[in-house]
């Protein structure tokens, strides 16, 4: 399958790559790492990258301009998406052949290629390895390129904790971490947090609730959010702070937006990705999204991960 993606990278003058809507560092990463990667293999195509400026990921990439008729005999490359209302940038059918390279479980086959690897921490991580194949052929990473990269293995592992964090996991970082880039400068980057948001993580801390069968959530009203002066959206980057809490085995944050509740559902037991797609979500087994439309649908949730925990056994001693 890499080198059939290979293969069609060279066969096209102009490859435009997309990823998913409100990304996080593997989606920009990949998207990003894999822009580089084919640049510095093929200096006469045009690789573009699109999607939205999110001011959050100013340190990592800026995204191109791309215009209609970019699309015309293009090569698309959707990288870490799972299905297709996710991909970012609509027109990712105007190509001439489109490919998927994405980590999550299948939930919507697309693309004319399919590269889905659940055992890969990440998308940056896959793309790493298709680096690899075609390195044999003469490919070369740039620094930036392994800075993208590595961005994106460490957002998605959470550092290299996450149980989706393997042998491979740390091959590829060892070898990513021999280029020149900064790692206490990405560092910083990916976690420093304005003194409005540490406040607001400092509330949802302070305000967890927990459950007898291991479930802990917290409920962000949108009041709430504007008199800490965040958006919702913010409230991502501290979804794992539950994850250290005692005896917890999955855990959810709901956050009022303007039309929906977001549901941030986490575990480390029973998986959660079943239970997200009857609310309207998806995702990993352990790290899946859902939406909710009233209070009253955020506690038929609950009660649901508290029967799934109640049902998840002890860890034997
Ligand atoms: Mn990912």
């Amino acid at each position: 399958m890499i080198t059939a993606i290979i293969e069609q990278i060279k066969k096209h003058q102009t490859i435009i790559i997309h990823r998913h809507v409100r990304p996080d560092p593997d989606a920009i990463g990949s998207q990003g790492g894999l822009r580089e990667i084919i640049q510095a293999a093929c200096p006469d195509k045009r690789v573009l990258i699109t999607g939205e400026n999110d001011s959050e990921f100013q340190y990592l990439i800026q995204m191109d301009e791309v215009r209609d008729e970019d699309f015309e005999d293009s090569l698309v490359i959707v990288c870490d998406t799972a299905n297709q209302p996710r991909i970012e940038d609509e027109r990712f059918h105007l190509g001439n052949t489109l490919v998927k390279i994405d980590h999550h479980p299948e939930v919507d086959t697309y693309g004319d290629l399919s590269w889905v690897d659940t055992d890969a921490s990440s998308t940056s991580e896959m793309v790493f390895e298709l680096f690899e194949v075609w390195e044999k052929d003469g490919a070369v990473l740039t620094d930036e390129g392994a800075r993208l990269l590595y961005a994106g293995i460490v957002g998605d592992t959470g550092r290299f904790r996450h149980p989706n964090t393997t042998e491979k996991t740390f091959a590829s970082a060892g070898k990513l971490i021999r280029y020149n880039f900064s790692r206490p400068d990405l560092y910083e980057a990916m976690y420093e947090k304005p003194i409005d948001l540490v406040r607001t993580e400092g509330y949802v801390l302070s305000n967890a609730e927990m459950l007898p069968s291991g479930v802990a959530y917290i409920k962000l009203t949108k009041e709430k959010l504007e008199e800490f002066g965040v958006t919702a959206s913010m409230t991502a980057s501290f979804v794992n702070a539950f994850s250290s809490i005692q005896g917890v085995k999955a855990w959810v944050f709901f956050v009022e937006e303007e039309e929906v509740i977001r549901v941030r559902l986490r575990s480390k037991g029973p998986a959660v990705n079943e239970l997200a797609s009857r609310y309207d979500g998806g995702g990993h087994p352990m790290a899946s999204g859902a939406s909710a439309y009233s209070w009253e649908e955020t506690d038929a949730l609950l009660g649901e991960l508290d029967q799934l925990c109640r049902n998840y056994p002890e860890k034997q001693a």
